[in-house]
């Protein structure tokens, strides 16, 4: 049953305490979540799909107490210039060199579902909404996290555009190289939750989510989906590419 996917990283004293000082406050924000995985580690039950069952079954109890302790508005800490991480770490499912390519004058964003405007839009009519920009750490599960900027359109900005209903419960995200994520409403609507253009002072580069990604610093790095291509407004759980092999839907820091 625990069988995992690769070994953990080798990380240095210094990163080990942060990854230790990252689970305790998990644990103490989300409860269950990494109490569960520790128990399933140490544990040689063989019986799966019971195993599965609880797990599961747990993670989404635990969605929805993290969900209620959520506020929605309270800010998450923001860093200054000398403190960008340089260079900034790549990660995704794949090798940097596997990165998608995309024609950017021919890129459009979709939208779709419990919105008034489906109309696509370009990257120039984006950037004429309303930007934002702010210097955040984006935390990644398997135990790195870096500090780094942001700019572009507040996702409540661009969801009051198109009409999303914001009574809905989530909003979806497919991106170009088959990753797909989710936002629960309030987070969506958080004031720090970008529809980021902007790495730096440049436009995003390949590596980083070219031409367009989600920048939330409330959430764990895996809910900050790249090279976004279709959003759209859902009360389903659409699911994501990390969320549907186990890791938990809310993932709040
Ligand atoms: N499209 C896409 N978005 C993605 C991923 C991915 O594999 N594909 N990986 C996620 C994970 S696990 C992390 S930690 C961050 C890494 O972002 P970075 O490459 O800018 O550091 O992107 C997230 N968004
Ligand atoms: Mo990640």
């Amino acid at each position: 049953m625990s069988e995992r996917k690769k070994a953990p990283p080798k990380l240095e004293p210094a990163q080990q305490t942060q990854v230790v000082n990252l689970q305790r406050r998990l644990l103490l924000r989300s409860g269950l979540s990494l109490g569960a995985l520790a128990m399933l580690g140490g544990c040689n039950l063989q019986d799966g799909d019971q195993v599965d069952k609880l797990l599961w079954s747990m993670s989404r109890w635990n969605d929805r107490v993290q969900a209620w302790l959520f506020s929605g508005q309270r800010l998450a800490q923001t860093y200054t210039a000398t403190q960008i991480t340089d260079p900034f770490p790549f990660n995704a499912f794949y090798a940097e060199y596997n990165v998608p390519e995309i024609d950017l004058d021919g890129y459009r964003l979709e939208v779709s579902g419990l919105v008034e405007r489906k109309q696509p839009w370009t990257l120039q009519a984006l950037r004429q909404l309303p930007q934002r920009s702010d210097i955040t750490r984006l935390i990644c599960i398997e135990g790195w996290s870096a500090i780094g900027q942001w700019g572009g359109v507040p996702l409540r900005t661009f969801l009051e555009r198109i009409g999303a209903d914001t009574t809905a419960k989530y909003v979806g995200f497919k991106c170009a190289d088959r990753y797909y994520s989710y936002l629960d409403m309030p987070t969506a609507l958080h004031p720090q939750t970008l529809l980021a253009l902007d790495f730096g002072q440049v436009a995003l580069p390949p590596d980083y989510g070219y031409p367009l990604r989600v920048r939330v610093p409330t959430k764990l790095g895996f809910k900050n989906p790249k090279h976004i291509v279709e959003l759209f407004v859902s009360n389903q759980n659409p699911g994501g590419y990390w969320e549907d092999q186990g890791y938990n839907g809310f993932s709040g820091i």
